[in-house]
């Protein structure tokens, strides 16, 4: 173990009530023989903190805790779960935004938190091994350490898990030049919902040998088993870069810039948020505007500028933007504390509007479809939602737009996700229309599961049930998630 391994503190109750969900005295004393009672939580706080995500739509109720050290008890809860029918819920930093990880129906949360160290860097292969509750922060970390780069990025990556990174196929605000997590897997290790471990791929390069069970993982939302380990590849380290925030009239031309920019140099990033996300990231953080007149869209750009020719490209399509009318201000980072000021504005939106219990859409369509489906999703929010705030921002350079609705703080939370939820139908109906995804980053979860069938077909849920089958016949991973247990999504 390297000694980048570091322990998490023992757990401290944090009150001695019980959880609600009760488990017989005869599933409680097996359990207590795989796990000893530092770690295995039963009582009320634990098991509600440990129940949910940064979701806030659903109520906690696991019926227990679990903080497994090993795969072997990784394994020996998976099958105890089998025997007992309990549903076992993977838990990793709990920073989703779809309820992917969350116990709402008393099933055991096995938590990662303990299984958090990194081992076997290969600086050839440009690989190490990370047990699946390594902090993303902690990969970039050991990246840099060692002179090389972990790029999957995101703003909750000094808390989610690789695991759940994995779980989820994470993406993030550098998909444009990096990819999504599931480009960074190298290989896998699993224990299935029928308590198998699976070692996937191993760590190779080229592997042409029949079914790539790593990727069914990747993204699988814990459906399918646990991930407990993985070989993640590292890059050469980040390119010399410069960020630009740039105010735009409307949506319209975004995709022009986008195409200037892209076609005389590298982007690292192409994010875009609204005057209204401004509005409230700048209120949360107490900071100041960073154009001397405020517009009603913003995009943030990072862009590799490694010679002298390269940051005269930038300034000359900047011109070249504002020449046309597409931009109508901009300003260039000159520090790396002012690139990371302009950052902030845009990775501080959604920790800014947490308080309003936002409600959230991630929705993407392919680039070139992009202009007409926003002039047209524009108009029907306009439309449908009079009275609600309407935030957009995300990941415009991949096709990916974050539309939070604010809930208005006189309005019941249940009330407020039923009229957001008739307002999805026409949303989700134009998705359809496009064919884009109804789920482009967070995963589907239990919040977004009753949309599945906007972007898979009846016989894409056919099969992936039938894929449930095979590798949790007892149906004991996640269950509920993603796919519906009864079959109505088909
Ligand atoms: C982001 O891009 C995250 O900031 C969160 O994916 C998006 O809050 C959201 O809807
Ligand atoms: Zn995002």
């Amino acid at each position: 173990m390297s000694a980048s391994c570091a322990r998490l503190p023992t757990l401290l109750a944090l009150s001695t009530l019980e959880s609600l969900a009760v488990l017989s005295p005869n599933q409680l004393s097996s359990l207590q023989h795989i796990f000893p009672a530092d770690r295995l939580h039963l009582d009320a706080a634990t098991c509600e903190r440990y129940g949910q995500d940064w979701t806030r739509y659903t109520t906690p109720q696991a019926a227990a805790i679990v903080f497994p050290v090993s795969i072997d008890e990784v394994q020996a809860v998976v099958r105890w779960a089998n025997v007992h029918g309990v549903g076992i819920v993977p838990s990793g930093g709990r920073t989703g935004l779809s309820g992917g990880a969350v116990a709402t129906q008393g099933e055991i949360v096995v938590s990662m938190d303990r299984m958090n160290c990194m081992d076997g860097f290969d600086p050839l292969a440009r690989t190490v091994r990370c047990q699946a509750g390594v902090v993303t922060a902690a990969l970039q970390q050991f990246a840099a350490d060692h002179g090389l780069y972990y790029p999957v990025d995101f703003a909750s990556s000094g808390s989610s898990q690789i695991g759940g990174n994995i779980a989820t196929n994470a993406g993030g605000i550098r998909v444009v030049r990096y990819g999504m997590t599931r480009e960074w897997v190298a290989g896998l290790t699993v224990v299935t919902g029928s308590g198998d471990v699976l070692e996937c791929n191993l760590g190779l390069t080229k592997n042409n040998t029949g079914y790539d069970f790593r990727h069914l993982f990747i993204g699988s939302e814990g459906t399918l088993g646990l991930v407990v380990a993985a070989t993640m590849r590292l890059t050469d380290p980040p390119p010399f870069t410069t960020v630009l925030l740039l105010a735009l009239p409307g949506l319209a031309d975004i995709m022009a810039v986008f195409h200037a920019f892209r076609s005389a140099l590298t982007l690292q990033a192409f994010e875009f948020f609204s005057d209204l996300a401004l509005t409230h990231v700048l209120a949360a953080e107490q900071s100041a505007a960073p154009l001397a007149e405020r517009q009603p869209f913003y995009v943030l750009l990072e862009l590799e500028t490694v010679t002298p020719l390269q940051d005269e490209a930038v300034l000359q399509v900047f011109a070249d933007c504002m020449a046309q009318g597409w931009v109508c201000d901009g300003v260039i980072a000159q520090s790396q504390q002012q690139a990371k000021a302009l950052w902030r504005l845009r990775e501080g939106i959604s920790a800014a509007i947490t308080p309003y219990t936002p409600y959230k859409n991630d929705i993407s369509v392919v680039l070139s479809r992009l202009p007409e489906f926003v002039a047209r999703l524009q108009g029907l929010l306009a439309r449908d939602y009079p009275d609600f705030e309407v935030l957009w921002y995300g990941h415009i350079g991949d096709g990916n737009l974050h539309i939070n609705v604010l809930k208005p703080a006189s309005w019941a939370l249940a009330d407020f996700r039923h009229a957001c939820e008739q307002v999805n139908e026409q949303v989700f109906a134009l998705v359809a229309e496009f064919a884009g995804s109804m789920s482009a980053e967070h995963g589907v979860g239990l919040l977004k599961r009753d949309y599945l069938g906007v972007t898979r077909s009846a016989a894409d849920i056919a099969l992936m049930r039938g894929v449930k089958a095979v590798f949790d016949p007892n149906d004991i991973m996640n269950p509920g998630k993603l796919l519906q247990l009864d079959g109505s999504d088909t």
